[in-house]
């Protein structure tokens, strides 16, 4: 065979191959013996031996990568990846169909019902046709290149299938594990004495998040697809329905319980058709999704912050199991506060096994009347804490009450009551080591200074042995204090300190938030560095300037003030800061003309990413909202910018098309 013929014939033979793992894998429904496939397969590895050159990155024998990752590398998708609002009950369903019915002016709204997957969206990117890079949501505007994990899923087509293949393409959807798929998991990993998993959910994120594609390849990982981001292609979709359809086509498995819907009505009965089926399912849902069918009418509804706003996830009720509760232990948090967990007799509730439930405070366990010994309810819904619900109480017999111990169980100082709180709190602060080891877990975490290998046991370790107390002791660990630790070799010594120094270089959020201020989670530390741009602001500012900023209620803004007075805590940041940490504050002290102005861009911009520009405008201290109202102050407009413009013009709403907005940025030095 010379080089022509055998391009030729590899090419003919993936093209036999990607058609057969689409009927075996996606369809269910294999048309040729499991030995045939086998053959071609071979057939193909010889060819690829013989002809190195004529391997491609998509061929169906570049499924599992050889070389495992050292980090997975970030991926800005290129649309950003929503998520869904969600109605937990038939009055808020009621709520969200009557406001789209309001504003869209229909009375029967058209919907596609699909079924809610409890697994990991990702975001599989093709360029002609070829799969490029898949992605993880992440924080929906920059997720994890996965691309090496997500091709040794045998259900997600590394070539699309079928006709009108488009220039550019967006998949999103679900990576999940079926329930089969868990059990036999689990059973394997207690054979080779290895961690099991919670849940589905929890051993499908665990397995797509592996360095080592190989380990992957061996995890029965599925995957489903419910929408598409960015496209550019021949066909033009008027319905979602029609989208879905497409998908089916092109190769993807795409859920068969898919329903056009008609109305309210409608919208339940399928609520109450999937829930009555959800046990004879293979996989885990936790709900079900409404998405208005035709896409004019999804973007009249457009987004607002990062849920769209014609789409909801009607969430199912928690599932409840019953079991005994062994004892009652308190655990002590990163800020101090003690709540007590039940220990019980362990039970599958919904697939996962419980050993122990939330009772919150002690307020809950007085009103819940939960006494030790006592059979009790337990409910868990998708992935949150699971909770004691409720007592049996005619099964009642030698209980024992709690009572809140007056002394830490961790450090031994008071326990007190907060004050005007629930909260039972240990007094200790940092001198407590629960405290200690919990505010060094969360700032070494990953969404905050990101320290990989400084995990829980070694921080355990490290403030037993006094090397560290507090988190600005991390950046004084020497090498070989660390490699003198037992079960440390050198390599992971020094793993650790190049992580410790490459934290260093983070940005404002991530910092804010690694300092374990009570309250303040990502999105507020995010809400303050585009407020203040700079460190030494925020912590100058007053609780009222905190307060002025939207999402930042009075009890936050407080926290935040306490923190920044306390003479500990200053010294702690005074080091931090001296050990080099340090983030970009260009955008700082910046006073500008549009602070405190609301925008609403629409259509599609072509020389900035929405996503940058929303960005631009927060940054310099301007508002952004999805939807025209009288307070709007601007419209910036791209290409097809549809109603809004509109309504803004019917407003009297200046208006600034995308020509006009860059000269203001440029004005505004925010780009050259
Ligand atoms: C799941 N999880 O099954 C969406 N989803 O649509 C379905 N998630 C979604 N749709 C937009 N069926 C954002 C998320």
């Amino acid at each position: 065979m010379n080089l022509n013929q055998a391009s030729k014939e590899a090419e003919n033979l993936r093209k036999k191959i990607t058609q057969h793992n689409h009927k075996y894998y996606v369809l269910d429904d294999p048309d040729i013996p499991d030995a045939e496939y086998d053959r071609l397969f071979k057939e193909l590895i010889k060819i690829e031996k013989e002809f190195p050159q004529l391997i491609t990155n998509s061929s169906p024998t570049q499924r599992i990568g050889t070389t495992p990752l050292s980090e997975f590398k970030e991926i800005e998708h290129t649309d950003p990846m929503l998520s869904l609002a969600n109605a937990f009950n038939e009055k808020e369903m009621q709520r969200f169909y009557d406001r789209l019915s309001t504003e869209l002016s229909e009375e029967i709204l058209v919907f596609s019902g699909e079924t809610k997957l409890d697994g990991l969206a990702i975001n599989l990117f093709y360029k002609n046709g070829v799969l490029h890079t898949a992605a993880t949501r992440g924080d929906g505007f920059t997720g994890e290149d996965v691309t090496l994990n997500v091709k040794t899923i045998m259900q997600i087509p590394l070539n699309l299938i079928g006709d009108n293949i488009p220039k550019l393409l967006e998949v999103r959807g679900e990576i999940y594990i079926s329930h089969k798929g868990f059990f036999e998991l689990n059973k394997n990993q207690e054979k080779l004495k290895l961690k099991t998993f919670a849940n589905p959910r929890n051993a499908a994120a665990g397995s797509l998040r592996q360095l080592d594609p190989k380990v992957t390849s061996t995890r029965p990982l599925s995957f489903s697809a419910y929408g598409i981001g960015n496209y550019e292609g021949k066909l033009k979709f008027d319905r979602h329905t029609q989208i879905l359809n497409q998908l089916k086509n092109w190769g993807f498995p795409v859920s068969v319980e898919s329903k056009e819907l008609s109305g309210l009505k409608d919208c339940f009965d399928y609520y109450s058709h999937i829930l009555n089926i959800r046990k004879k399912l293979s996989y885990e849902i936790d709900g079900v999704v409404f998405k208005i069918d035709y896409i004019e009418k999804q973007k009249i509804l457009g987004n607002v912050s990062r849920s769209p706003r014609w789409a909801i996830a009607y969430k199912f009720p928690p599932i409840e199991e019953v079991t005994q509760l062994i004892d009652i232990e308190v655990q002590v948090g990163r800020t101090g506060t003690m709540t007590p967990v039940a220990r019980l007799s362990p039970v599958n509730v919904d697939g996962a096994m419980i050993n122990n439930a939330t009772l919150h405070n002690l307020d809950e366990i007085k009103r819940k009347d939960v006494r030790i010994g006592d059979w009790v309810y337990i409910r868990r819904a998708g992935d949150v804490i699971p909770e004691v619900v409720s007592v049996i109480k005619e099964k009642r017999k030698n209980v024992k009450e709690f009572r809140m111990p007056k002394s830490c169980p961790i450090c031994g100082s008071d326990v007190k009551k907060q004050k005007d709180k629930i909260a039972y709190v240990c007094i200790g602060g940092l001198s407590c080591d629960a405290q200690k080891n919990q505010a060094i877990i969360h700032f070494v975490s990953r969404k905050a200074m990101n320290i990989e290998g400084l995990g829980e046991k070694l921080i355990y370790k490290l403030t037993e042995n006094k090397m560290i107390e507090n988190i600005a002791d991390i950046f004084s660990l020497k090498q070989n204090e660390l490699s003198a630790l037992d079960r440390m070799g050198d390599k992971s010594a020094s793993n650790i300190i190049e992580s410790i120094n490459s934290s260093k270089s983070t940005t404002l959020a991530k910092f804010i938030y690694s300092l374990g201020i009570p309250e303040v989670g990502e999105s507020t530390a995010r809400a303050l560095e585009n407020y203040f741009h700079s460190f030494k602001e925020i912590e100058k500012s007053s609780q009222e300037e905190f307060e002025n900023i939207s999402d930042i209620g009075p009890i936050v803004a407080k926290n935040i003030k306490s923190f920044f007075t306390q003479e500990n805590n200053k010294k702690i940041i005074k080091k931090l800061v001296a050990a080099g940490i340090h983030w970009n504050e260009s955008k700082s002290n910046y006073s500008s003309n549009l602070k405190g102005l609301t925008f609403v861009i629409t259509g599609s911009l072509k020389n900035i990413k929405r996503k940058d520009a929303e960005e631009l405008l927060l940054s310099l201290q301007a508002k952004v909202s999805s939807a025209v109202s009288k307070k709007t102050d601007y419209l910036i407009y791209g290409a097809n910018p549809g109603s809004k413009y509109e309504k803004a013009l019917e407003l009297g709403i200046k208006i600034m098309n995308e020509d006009l907005f860059i000269k203001m940025l440029k004005k505004e030095k925010l780009i050259n």
